[in-house]
């Protein structure tokens, strides 16, 4: 395998100003004709050599300033010696669509073109030097046949279009804005649209459409409307206008990625676009809008400033994944009736999202994958599309305006586009851009050991330790941090961590923060910075002769850091009873349930601890809080997010722990559960029809969460679940029922019954799928094998291999999601996962890459599972034409 690594980056050798692409659509036999405009780079000192990339390119013919030109083809580059300072290059290539199944670069979906050009597909289109520093005016003709591909779109403005002979027809499209190749699109099919114009904050009209088959256009609404608000919300938030006259989504059901943020032309996976109450879970609802934010966010965090190399990718993800949290939680406060529920619905978002960080980054940057967010190296740059890359790297961001304000945060983005609007850029000149526009800041805009974060992999270990001065009020907090090293980084170093703090009094509420040496008012809520590998910082003035204050450390999740804390069992209960902070209200909790979790996998009785968790969840039931506060509050830590805490990971034993305690607490609360269960139904009720608003969802899912636990015990929850789904008058209520009934084993009625209803909606299939391949139990609650009862989905009429979301809806849920099983005694989850990622790799190695990395943690199982896990990725690793993306993995994770 081939690696590239960051710090051999070389300038482009040619630039290339002005593309014009013909494009002469056909299923079989794609004919591209480009026309380059094409100069010497004068910063290169490279040779005289024009190389552009091309891939499963039938090469046809080239041109030279008029004159045919014989290039050398090989090795996937495009060679011409000798070329002048500035030509025009001319070339005509063929490629095949429908034999595409990569999805990568133009392939076909049921019902037309479409194309997926991030990170390197548009050498699949045409030659090209195919890498994002080389940014380029577009201007594209696209011609199809008219009958079977009524629509033609491309990205930018629409110039022109008309008839063809032969029942054709063509379109004409020009981008007025320069762009990477990866930013270029094309689709052509048979569509329709639910269209819209909206005027800017600067008076400019522009036309918005989102595209979607016939049959789907009552499910666009609500991302048109999440479009709006993501075009207002950047207005307002960071002062970013839509710069285009016309701003299109365009949905199709085969993609690897979730969507993608072409230049005007916005291709997503029907999964992100697709809604309404009938198949649309609130969870979608808020994914739709999340995914539409997000790419919506890129035309200026992406696309008007893009990456200068493949390593940067966090210089446009973590940024814009960030961009994408904050609108999300802006929407919700926006929608509270005040400022209390604002709080706490903002605060329950970023529970989600630090619990996806916890599931997914975590493991990722202490297994075999783990990667700085700007990477080093990679052989495979379609497998850097990672959980550290987005999430840990929009943590990264975050603590950039935890360390500089909000609006400090404001000034640093303004002035990264007021240096680099139309640059492909660096991460350091992000950092540059913040460090600058701050600079009257003094010391604290000096970010140079915040940069670490971006060459350091893994995740810190934070420690604190207390020590109280009762008579003096004195309370000396130490902090250390410690990174484990890892292979390719062998010694870490100190970083740069922002550690919000609050300290609380017996009572419960904040007390005064004044460090020693300070005087004058005093915040309740402030700032650590530690940047050392151990720091005290000692607070004064606190109430002497009381017990020591309580800590909440990390408020906000301020770092995206392991705390070790000191914190005893009490004084987790008080915190989650008490803390103004709802995040580490919510922690608090989590950590206690963790130690009780803990406790029994040693197999101790922690009775006594079983039952101070009980009483505090029950008083958080009871409580008059946000409902969707209290549902997070009420969810035990994820099965993932628990193996991570260990040392030697027993994925069966964690599973049967976490239910039994489960099953402890619906036993403790079930009154409660039922009578909460009762009151928000008719309080559901008494709010008349479905809306998927941050409020009502709230009461949802705590009622399903309490349905849910009744389920657990015997009574009659199975009885509530099944009345449930019969009376349903949405997908979320439906879905939570039947996700309770199969999780019981009590479910082959309702699954049947749920196949007929959506037979024919593709994504409430994947639903169905999904929750088989999840659920703690076959659907009859039978002794059959588990793995049985895959085979059987994946031997079933609806399944589809072929289909990125089918695929993942059973072959990847079970092996990334479904831990109890997967890890099964007799390794037949390993022989399943091994021989799909080698079907997979012949048709998508994207996807089979994907799959591939749920083996990624096996040096942590017990040595029995290790050793079974070992034979089955050294089958995949033994198949001699394995994609690079495949390689890539297994030879890391058996390295
Ligand atoms: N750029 C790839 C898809 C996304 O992150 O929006
Ligand atoms: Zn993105």
């Amino acid at each position: 395998p081939v690696t590239i690594r960051r710090l051999d980056y070389q300038v482009p050798a040619y630039l290339v100003d002005t593309v014009e692409l013909d494009i002469a659509l056909d299923s079989e036999r794609t004919i591209v004709e480009a026309k380059l405009g094409i100069r010497r780079n004068p910063a290169s000192t490279a040779p005289r050599m024009l190389v552009l990339d091309g891939e499963a390119l039938e090469f046809i013919l080239a041109t030279l300033d008029g004159q045919p030109v014989t290039p050398v083809i090989a090795d996937n580059r495009f060679t011409l010696a000798d070329v002048p300072d500035s030509f025009t290059l001319v070339t005509v290539s063929a490629n095949k669509p429908s034999a595409n199944t990569t999805l990568s670069g133009l392939f076909m979906s049921k019902n037309g073109f479409f194309t997926q050009c991030e990170a390197e597909g548009f050498r699949r289109i045409t030659y090209f030097p195919d890498r994002p520093d080389v940014m380029a005016r577009y201007r594209v003709r696209l011609s199809a046949d008219k009958a079977r591909y009524p629509v033609l779109l491309g990205n930018g403005n629409l110039l022109e279009q008309g008839e063809l002979p032969g029942g054709r027809h063509y379109a004409v499209w020009d981008d007025p804005f320069l762009k990477p190749s990866y930013l270029f699109a094309l689709v052509a099919a048979d569509l329709v649209c639910e269209e819209q114009t909206i005027t800017t904050n600067t008076g400019r009209t522009a036309l918005l459409q989102v595209w979607v088959e016939n049959g789907d256009l009552d499910k666009t609404h609500h991302a048109m409307e999440s479009l709006i608000n993501s075009i207002r919300w950047d207005e307002q938030r960071f002062g970013l206008e839509l710069d285009l006259d016309r701003f299109m989504i365009v949905a199709v059901s085969d993609f690897n990625m979730g969507a993608m943020e072409n230049k005007g032309l916005n291709i997503f996976n029907t999964k992100f676009v697709l809604a309404n109450p009938q198949v649309a879970t609130d969870i979608d609802f808020a994914n739709v809008e999340s995914v539409v934010g997000h790419e919506y966010f890129h035309n200026w965090t992406g696309n008007r400033v893009t990456c200068r190399d493949w390593f940067q990718l966090s210089l446009k993800e973590g940024l814009t994944v960030f961009r994408d949290q904050e609108f999300s939680m802006d929407m919700i406060a926006a929608a509270a009736p005040n400022a209390a529920v604002a709080a706490s619905g903002k605060a329950v978002k970023r529970i989600d999202d630090v619990r996806t960080l916890r599931a997914a980054q975590f493991p990722e940057d202490a297994g075999p994958m783990s990667h700085p967010i700007r990477p080093d190296e990679y052989q495979e740059i379609n497998n850097f599309y990672t959980a550290t890359v987005y999430e840990k790297g929009s943590e990264i961001i975050r603590m950039q305006q935890t360390i500089l304000g909000r609006d400090g945060f404001r000034r640093g983005m303004d002035e990264y586009f007021r240096r680099h609007d139309g640059q492909a850029v660096t991460c350091d000149d992000f950092v540059a851009a913040m460090e600058a526009a701050n600079a009257h800041l003094g010391e604290t805009a000096d970010l140079s050991l915040f940069r670490r974060w971006y060459s350091q992999s893994g995740t810190p270990v934070l420690s604190a330790e207390r020590e109280w001065d009762g008579n003096t009020g004195r309370l000396t907090i130490t902090l250390s941090q410690h990174t484990a090293p890892s292979v390719s980084q062998p010694v870490k170093l100190p970083l740069h961590i922002p550690v919000v703090i609050g300290l609380l009094g017996a009572d419960g509420a904040d007390l005064p923060l004044r460090l020693d040496g300070e005087s004058g008012p005093a915040p309740t809520e402030r700032v650590l910075h530690l940047k050392e590998a151990k720091q005290s910082f000692t607070f004064t003035g606190l109430p002497a002769g009381e017990a020591m204050p309580v800590p909440s450390l990390l408020r906000g999740f301020s770092a995206p850091v392991v705390l070790d804390h000191d914190l005893r069992v009490e004084e987790l209960a008080f915190l989650m009873a008490h803390d103004s902070d709802a995040f580490n209200r919510w922690e608090a909790g989590q950590q206690l349930m963790l130690s009780v979790i803990h406790a029994r996998l040693r197999g101790e009785d922690a009775g006594l601890q079983t039952s101070a968790l009980v009483e505090a969840m029950h008083r958080t039931l009871e409580a008059d809080l946000d409902p969707a506060f209290v549902e997070v509050a009420l969810t035990l830590p994820d099965e993932a997010y628990i193996a991570e805490t260990l040392d030697v990971v027993d994925a069966p034993a964690i599973a049967r722990v976490r239910d039994e305690l489960k099953r402890q607490v619906a036993t403790g609360l079930e009154d409660s559960l039922r009578a909460r269960y009762t009151a928000l139904g008719v309080a559901l009720a008494a709010a008349g029809e479905y809306r998927p608003d941050p409020a009502s969802a709230g009461r949802r899912g705590l009622r399903n969460l309490c349905l849910r636990y009744l389920t657990e015990i015997e009574g009659d929850g199975l009885q509530l679940a099944r009345e449930q789904y019969a009376a349903a008058t949405n997908m979320t209520d439906r879905f939570a029922a039947l996700t309770a009934l199969a999780h019981a084993g009590a479910a082959t009625a309702e699954l049947a019954d749920f196949f007929q209803r959506y037979e024919n909606e593709a994504l409430v299939l994947d639903k169905w799928f999904t929750l088989q391949s999840t659920a703690a139990r076959v659907p009859d609650g039978s002794s059959q094998p588990f793995v049985l009862h895959v085979l059987g989905l994946l031997k079933h009429a609806a399944f589809n291999l072929r289909n990125p979301n089918r695929a993942r809806s059973v072959i990847l849920q079970f092996c990334m999601n479904n831990p109890r099983h997967f890890h099964a005694d007799d390794g037949s989850g390993y022989q399943l996962w091994a021989e799909y990622v080698l079907r997979l790799d012949s048709l998508n190695p994207q996807i089979a890459a994907r799959l591939a990395r749920s083996m990624d943690r096996w040096r942590r199982h017990t040595p029995e599972r290790q050793a079974r896990m070992r034979e089955a990725l050294q089958r995949v690793a033994d198949k001699p034409e394995l994609s690079p993306d495949v390689r890539e993995i297994v030879g890391k994770a058996l390295g």
